[in-house]
């Protein structure tokens, strides 16, 4: 029986000797093709030439049992299952991170650090600390150990001195390498790495999708689903499941330290590893974390996978061992979170809503809870399929979502929670708001309400959209007072929303008699829109704000867009047959027609539209703060204002960008306090170029 097997140390004597070294060739091969695909996303073959090396090394393998290794690739499609995982002292403690979530504890964090780092002699007295700025993944973190290059064990965190033993389902992760890449003698007799596993947003999905079509374990989000799957003891059900894994530090290294975190994680990325090295930053300073900060949450919801914030660590691994240690935590980094995405409450409820055009959306009420950085009581379901899908029912704990602007949606259920008295929600089949029926056309998901303006809530909602800010833009005229007004038949269309007083209107509840003469002057001002705004508020089904102006500008009156044909809406861009079709069936229907002659009659008079001038920057304002690399700021500042933006000395809430370069200050934490937007020269650069000569 030969030792252990590797690329220059196969027993000699043995008369394996043409099959082992075609089986050391192999595998080397595979593992090439494994790193090319799964570590730098750049495939190297074809799936049949990757599949053909499969075969063959599977054949040599089957046939002489003896040669296999643990670290073949063949190994990666798991073990038989084990009866529980061992446990695995950690020779180095596994840290967890000190959290922030407010830019001043970031501020306060650097400042800390400076301070000691100068009263060390670490930092010249002017000089700003050199931070190593890194997503921080939302999945679970794993020590790998390798001896003489082989992965030999893998662990959880655990309680941070000892984990359990999960190397068979590491093993399975293709993108983790079971020997280290690099030539022998240089290998490092230990090197234990650390790193996140977890699963990207689309293989999350797609698993799921799988299981639920083979009605098995459904995962609420990729953390759990990446928990769930290192969890198994039968590895073979780890294999099948879409885990990766990114390295971001190290425990036992021998004495193998190099001068900075950043040369670490090269060499690591080096040694074959997965580094999510297009995702580092070097920052200098409290402001340029910030700015970090805040160009990570820009980008956050187009990312692959779940963050949960961002990780800052001293780069200088000298410095580091002067901060050292508090309690579980390091001194010399620190995880400045997002506001968390998910959260889980009590589903307490599902009414239906009824929108502007009849479509019926079951909505969650929930117990409050704080997701996304709000307060979240509702959450769409978005219909009756997906309640059903998702198989959640009222009375249970439920994983609400709230990513960036998107609106609030029900993830799914806790099954483990769910109360003995969990009900199904069942739609009804007649409107809520006014009893029409209900109805739902073949191939589409959404019900409607076909009472049409007959329903109070389509009213409403038909009165809210042309109230819109996009469209007549009546400020002060909420939900509140068009319940009221609807509800007490005092209007029962847009038009007669022109007869209103400022003397009957302050009889409304939450009505001031200050706050209805501001509503009556925003009325009479909406008698004069401009046509685009005006078709827009009619609420044709299909016509968006941009359609509404090329309507206008292709039709130039009411009059003539009522009467065009087919063929003449057709010739207006983006206008297809569904649109057409949707404006001429619109125009058909007597009480629009009635709608448009009642707004005539109370003096509306759209205004003709005019082409908007593509003045790129316009509406737009910048505040420049630093030295740019290129640009002086004079220069930037000209090119700007050149383009129709504006440029200003200070930044607010209002402030549409905010360039920095380096040595920026103030102005660079403050915008990153406000969520301003922060770009670079050639941030800059390219907005100018879209805006167009
Ligand atoms: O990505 C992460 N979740 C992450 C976790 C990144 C890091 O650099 C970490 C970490 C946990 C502990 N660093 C430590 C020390």
């Amino acid at each position: 029986m030969p030792g252990v097997l590797g690329t220059f140390d196969f027993d000699a004597d043995s008369p394996l000797i043409p099959f082992q070294a075609r089986a050391v060739a192999l595998r080397a091969e595979i593992e090439r093709h494994n790193h090319a695909y799964y570590v730098q996303d750049a495939p190297t073959v074809s799936d049949a030439d990757y599949d053909c090396l499969m075969r063959a090394l599977q054949d040599i393998e089957s046939s002489y049992p003896e040669l296999v290794t643990p670290d073949s690739p063949t190994q990666r499609v798991g073990a038989p299952p084990l009866g529980a995982f061992g446990s695995v002292v950690h020779a180095v403690p596994m840290l967890s991170l000190g959290n922030a979530f407010e830019a001043l504890e970031v501020e306060a964090f650097d400042k800390r650090v400076t301070d000691t780092l100068r009263a060390a002699d670490k930092l010249a007295p002017d000089a700003r600390v050199e931070y190593f700025c890194e997503l921080k993944l939302d999945g679970l973190a794993i020590n790998l150990r390798y001896e003489q290059g082989r992965l030999v064990q893998a662990a959880t965190r655990g309680d941070g001195q000892t984990g359990e033993d999960v190397t068979s389902n590491i093993r399975t992760i293709k993108s983790i390498p079971l020997r280290l890449s690099g030539n022998a003698a240089q290998m490092p007799s230990v090197l234990e790495v650390r790193g996140e596993v977890f699963m990207n947003l689309a293989d999350f999905r797609r698993m799921n999708d799988a299981q639920r079509s083979r009605d098995e374990k459904i995962f609420v989000n990729p953390r759990n689903a990446a928990a769930g799957s290192l969890r198994q003891l039968d590895s073979r059900i780890t294999a099948q499941r879409p885990l990766r894994f990114f390295a971001y530090g190290w425990g036992d290294v021998g004495d193998a330290l190099l001068a900075r975190h950043s040369d670490m994680l090269d060499w690591l990325a080096q040694l074959g590893l997965p580094v999510n090295r297009s995702q580092h930053v070097i920052a200098r300073g409290a402001g340029e974390l910030l700015a970090y900060y805040s160009q990570v949450g820009a980008r956050r919801d187009k990312l692959p996978y779940d963050i949960d914030g961002v990780v800052y660590k001293v780069n200088d691994l000298a410095a580091q061992r002067v901060l050292g240690f508090v309690a579980r935590a390091p001194r010399f980094a620190i995880a400045h979170k997002f506001p968390a995405q998910e959260a889980a409450t009590t589903l307490l409820d599902i009414e239906v809503q009824v929108g502007r055009t009849g479509a019926i959306t079951p909505v969650a009420r929930l117990a409050p809870v704080f997701v996304g950085g709000v307060t979240v009581t509702n959450a769409t379901l978005h219909n009756q399929d997906e309640i059903n899908r998702k198989d959640v029912r009222i009375g249970d704990t439920v994983i609400v979502r709230r990513a960036g602007d998107v609106i609030p949606e029900v993830v799914g259920p806790v099954l483990d929670k769910r109360p003995a008295g969990a009900t199904r929600f069942v739609m009804t089949n007649s409107c809520p708001v006014c009893g029409s029926a209900i109805e739902r056309v073949e191939d589409e998901a959404i019900a409607r309400c076909t009472g049409g303006l007959f329903c109070p809530a389509q009213r409403k909602q038909s009165i809210l959209h042309a109230a819109a800010r996009k469209a007549l833009d009546i400020e002060g005229l909420g939900d509140k007072l068009v319940d009221q007004l609807v509800d007490r038949g005092r209007i029962h269309s847009l038009a007669e929303l022109y007869g209103l007083t400022a003397q009957e209107l302050a009889g409304y509840d939450r009505m001031g008699q200050k706050s209805a003469e501001n509503l009556v002057v925003a009325i009479d001002r909406a008698r004069q829109p401009t046509l685009g705004r005006l078709i827009f508020a009619l609420g044709i089904r299909h016509v968006g704000e941009t359609t509404a102006r090329d309507l206008a500008l292709r039709f130039e009156s009411l009059e003539n867009l009522m009467v065009a044909n087919e063929d003449a809406l057709l010739g207006v861009s983006d206008v297809g047959p569904v649109v057409a079709g949707s404006i001429a069936r619109f125009f058909a229907e007597p009480h629009n027609i009635e709608i448009v002659r009642a707004l005539q009659a109370q003096g509306v008079k759209p205004q003709p539209e005019v082409a908007a001038r593509t003045t790129g920057l316009a509406g737009k304002t910048f505040v420049l703060t630093g030295t740019l690399p290129v640009w002086s700021r004079e220069v930037a500042a000209s090119q700007i204002v050149a383009a129709g933006g504006k440029v200003s000395g200070s930044v607010s809430r209002k402030t549409s960008y905010v360039v920095a370069g380096t040595e920026a200050g103030s102005k660079l934490t403050k915008a990153a306090e406000l969520g301003v937007t922060i770009i670079d020269e050639d941030g800059l650069r390219v907005l100018l170029a879209e805006a167009g000569p």
